[in-house]
């Protein structure tokens, strides 16, 4: 089923010049961009963002992680892309995460992982929205190479 998604890159990832690389790997699976920005966002918007977390030990440490310099916020769209995106970023922990996810790649830590993406169609809803107006989800063709242009 083609699905959308929303992704995250982190801080961390942003601030080490792998936005590209991160970008690279979605647009490889053929994800396609729906929307995509990079923004500071405040401690309050990340706490609004991760409010499901609200009350875990993590949560402050999370919330300031996440507010501590610009991330890239990524709208994207393919086949069963919910889980697609998922299983490209890998398990939670990089320590866990196998071989060829980007979490694997880059680590480095479980509370400082690289990227975010949905778990849900709910979520991806409700994420997609929360980050991004109408207006900003960009409808256009994917062709299979330049030349078809
Ligand atoms: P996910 O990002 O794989 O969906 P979630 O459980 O939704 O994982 O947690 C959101 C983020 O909070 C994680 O990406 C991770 O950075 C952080 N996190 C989750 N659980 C822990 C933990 O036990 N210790 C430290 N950080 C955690
Ligand atoms: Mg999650």
């Amino acid at each position: 089923m083609i699905e959308c998604t929303f992704a995250i890159i982190k801080p961390n990832a942003v601030r080490s010049a792998l936005a590209g690389e991160i970008l690279r790997r979605y647009e490889t699976a053929r994800y396609r961009l729906l929307a995509m920005k990079l923004v500071h966002p405040t401690r309050e918007k990340i706490a609004g963002f991760y409010a499901e977390h609200e009350g875990r030990p993590f949560f402050p440490g999370l919330c300031d992680f996440m507010s501590s310099g610009p991330i890239v916020v990524l709208a994207l769209e393919g086949e069963d892309a919910i889980a697609g995106v998922r299983a490209l970023n890998g398990a939670t922990d990089p320590a866990k995460a196998s071989p060829g996810t980007i979490r694997h790649a880059f680590g480095p830590t479980m509370g400082s992982n690289v990227v975010h993406s949905s778990d849900s169609t709910e979520s991806a809803a409700r994420e997609i929205s929360y980050w991004f107006s109408p207006e900003e989800l960009v409808q256009y063709t994917m062709k299979s190479s330049l030349a078809d242009v």
